[in-house]
């Protein structure tokens, strides 16, 4: 039987270090096996040049439950060539993914479980490497940027919500503190065993 890639997902709070690391293992990785770097939201289709367009530019503006759904549409979007690529043996490593989703849109207040209703069906992944880091921690490392969901106490609530709503048995909690080689360690352990343990195994749909 044809070994299948593995879904890897990365979750955290901005500043995290998350595209950091995402390209540390990206980087890692090709080196020995076949990978593929994905990020939600893609901004470059025509979904998401409108979701672009919303995170970047205060004075659009768009109805919470319109971006949620875009968002969502976003992935749903991706989902052949992401089950095309797994077939083909190869590992994607994705730089978000639904859990954003629900976590930034519940932080605005919608329900929970209307959050979660679009993205059931997806691709789920084989493992959600979340980056804990504390809001201190997260604002040593300078000042937030300009875009919407880019102050300390929407991102409060976010980390709030993935650390307390979003757990499941595919999250692997890593230290984000730590040094970014450390915490790369960390990481590329829990990923090359997971590559190996689903390369027979079916892909499972996102029950989030
Ligand atoms: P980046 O900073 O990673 O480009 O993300 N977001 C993301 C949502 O609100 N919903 C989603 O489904 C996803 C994938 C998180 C841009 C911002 O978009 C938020 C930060
Ligand atoms: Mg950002």
């Amino acid at each position: 039987m044809m070994k299948r890639g593995a879904i890897i997902v990365f979750e955290g709070i901005d500043r995290c270090g998350k595209s950091t690391q995402v390209q540390l293992l990206h980087d890692v990785l090709q080196k020995s096996r076949s990978v593929e770097l994905m990020r939600f939201p893609n901004r470059q289709t025509p979904i998401g040049q409108k979701i672009n367009s919303y995170l970047t530019d205060k004075a659009v503006q768009l109805d919470d439950h319109v971006i949620h759904l875009l968002f969502s549409a976003n992935r749903w979007e991706a989902r052949n060539q992401m089950l095309e690529t797994i077939q083909s043996g190869k590992s994607i490593i994705v730089d978000r993914y639904a859990y954003s989703g629900v976590s930034f849109s519940a932080a605005k207040g919608l329900d929970l479980d209307w959050c979660k209703d679009p993205d059931r069906g997806l691709p789920a992944p084989d493992v959600v490497i979340y980056l804990q880091l504390s809001i201190e921690e997260a604002q040593k490392r300078g000042n937030y940027g300009e875009e919407r969901y880019e102050t300390v106490e929407f991102q409060r609530k976010v980390k709030d919500l993935y650390e307390n709503k979003m757990k499941d048995p595919s999250w692997k909690v890593v230290n984000a503190s730590q040094k970014p080689e450390d915490l790369h360690n960390d990481i590329r352990s829990i990923v090359e065993s997971v590559i190996q343990d689903v390369e027979h195994t079916p892909l499972n749909t996102l029950t989030i």
